[in-house]
């Protein structure tokens, strides 16, 4: 069973058809990536399929997703806009472990200013309380991670797969189709003041995500230090391995 699939065809089919996509290039071996744990009739096999593209507004669109049997289903999503343009990251984490799911869908602003909430959350807010009110805040949250996120921030640990099949699926297209609107709607930044505090903003972002992946220690255990680390600075967040080569403007 792979809880996350239908989430990951949907939002590729919509990207594609909303945006003009081309392939964002893999790094070699991290296409994907197998490994096996447990050992008898636990034994089980963990897969981890990577998915790149990229579209003329947008750096990276990245997934990750993780395929472990029934208490191991993880789906990283996450989008990256061009440097270019204010545009916030679209950032989904969807997250089975035998504990329980964990999921986390936002537009993490680049700024905290007034005027970016009007433009990029206000508009989510009257959907996402509707959305609160079958998927309340899930509570504890890292001190640190709370000024990456926008007042729409989607944290929640439903405790019926049902839930994440039907209203989670439901508001992860609500900030799809809207992401894509914001998208569209984008103007490109020419103020070099302005395209100094994007890329900072981008900068930051993109550091702390690598340095805290909650990841880490799955990733670390199922396929080494080495191939994680790789994983996490070549592909997942890799805009500073990047940034040599890109134009910006
Ligand atoms: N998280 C990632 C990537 C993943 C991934 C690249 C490749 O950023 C998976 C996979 N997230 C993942 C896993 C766990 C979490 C947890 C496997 C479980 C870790 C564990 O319990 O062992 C949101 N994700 C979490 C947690 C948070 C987030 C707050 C709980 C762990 C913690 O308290 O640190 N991830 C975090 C976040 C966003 C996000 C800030 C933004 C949307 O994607």
């Amino acid at each position: 069973m792979s809880l996350y699939q239908t989430f990951l065809d949907y939002a590729i089919a919509y990207l594609r058809e909303n945006l003009d996509l081309e392939d964002y290039p893999i790094p070699e071996g991290y296409q994907q990536k197998q490994a096996i744990t447990g050992k008898g009739k636990r034994e089980q096999e963990v897969v981890t399929t990577s998915h790149g593209f990229c579209s003329p507004k947008l750096r990276q669109i990245r997934a990750a997703h993780v395929e472990g049997g029934n208490s191991l289903q993880v789906l990283n999503f996450v989008i990256f806009p061009n440097l270019n343009y204010d545009l916030p990251f679209f950032g989904a984490d969807l997250v089975t472990l035998p504990g329980g799911h964990l999921i986390a869908i936002d537009m993490q602003p680049l700024f905290h200013t007034n005027h970016y909430q009007d433009k990029y959350s206000k508009p989510l807010l009257p959907t996402f309380q509707e959305y609160q009110k079958e998927l309340p805040w899930g509570g504890d949250f890292p001190e640190e991670a709370q000024q990456y996120f926008s007042p729409a921030f989607l944290w929640t640990r439903p405790d019926k797969t049902e839930i994440v099949e039907t209203t989670v699926f439901s508001a992860f297209k609500y900030y799809l189709h809207t992401y894509v609107d914001f998208v569209k709607q984008a103007q490109k930044i020419t103020d070099s003041q302005q395209l100094e505090n994007v890329l900072t903003a981008h900068k930051n972002y993109i550091q702390y995500r690598a340095e805290k992946d909650p990841a880490r220690g799955m990733l670390t255990r199922l396929y080494g230090t080495e191939w994680a680390e790789e994983y996490i600075h070549g592909f997942l967040f890799d805009l500073e391995r990047k940034l040599p080569h890109l134009s910006i403007a």
